[in-house]
């Protein structure tokens, strides 16, 4: 029988994103991996409040206090994103980070003994850097957008020219990441080290590209996580479809800035001239 949470909209949402990703093929295999921090409401309504805890699970890190008592709901460590929608119990798990920050109660999912995603470290950290700037910060997305990892192998890994060059490739781009998109050098992924990396760029972007992997989105709804990081893999694409052509009509920095005057937005300081 199905869990009653499995007819909750947040989780079923979640489900519909997830197939979405994997469909436009950003997520291969067990590429990507999604945290969602759950409402009160639906863990008062779909979960029992939290109180029946099914086993506890190791952190291989110790969690951001700020993390305390949070209910995420996220996706297993090698579980096929073509998968979550049909069997999300094997898949997914909604699990509590315990008082002691160094195991987390799981309340759902995660059936035979499945584990959440190797990337925890990311996720964690970078949900405690966001909540901190932002307290209805929700979603910690990340996946393997094609045209973003082809970017990242001939654009220079540098926060400013790599997001002005986007910017420059669609009129609505600083619309939507108007705090720019931070980079990271390649990096062995899965550690604490590059989860440490991510959640210190997320200080000051919402996206963070993994150079020759994928990218981090984040956003206080799963709509606006995979927005920010559909719109950047859009001009991506832009970005390698005119490449090889000697550009005749350029977006100046006068005219990027007019564009975030006009959406009463500011962009990254120091990113224009
Ligand atoms: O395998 O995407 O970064 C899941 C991943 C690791
Ligand atoms: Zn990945």
């Amino acid at each position: 029988m199905a869990h009653p949470v499995e007819e909750a909209r947040e989780f079923r949402d979640y489900l519909a994103i997830i197939g979405r990703m994997y469909d436009l093929g950003w997520d291969e295999r067990n590429g990507g991996n999604v945290s969602y921090l759950l409402s009160e409401e639906t863990i008062e309504k779909y979960l029992d409040g939290g109180k029946k805890i099914i086993r506890r699970i190791p952190l291989p890190m110790e969690a951001d206090p700020i993390m305390k008592g949070r209910v995420i709901l996220c996706t297993g460590t090698g579980k096929f994103f073509r998968n979550v929608p049909r069997y999300p119990s094997e898949c997914v798990g909604i699990f509590r980070i315990a008082d002691n920050l160094k195991e987390v109660e799981l309340l759902y999912g995660f059936d035979n003994n499945a584990c959440f995603t190797s990337e925890i470290y990311a996720h964690l950290m970078c949900h405690a850097t966001r909540l901190k700037k932002d307290p209805e910060n929700r979603v910690i997305l990340h996946t393997h957008p094609t045209n973003l990892i082809a970017l990242s192998q001939i654009h220079s890994a540098d926060d400013r020219e790599l997001t002005v060059d986007l910017w420059r490739m669609m009129t609505e781009c600083v619309v939507v990441f108007p705090d720019g998109i931070g980079v990271l050098p390649w990096m062995v992924c899965g550690t604490d080290e590059i989860g440490r990396a991510t959640a210190k760029k997320m200080e000051e972007h919402r996206l963070v590209l993994w150079s020759i992997h994928g990218i981090y989105g984040a956003g206080p709804s799963l709509d606006d996580a995979f927005g920010l990081v559909e719109t950047a893999e859009k001009a991506a694409e832009i970005y390698l479809k005119v490449l090889p052509y000697k550009l005749k009509n350029i977006m100046t920095d006068e005219d990027i800035k007019a564009v975030a005057k006009r959406f009463d937005l500011t962009p990254f300081p120091g990113y224009l001239s």
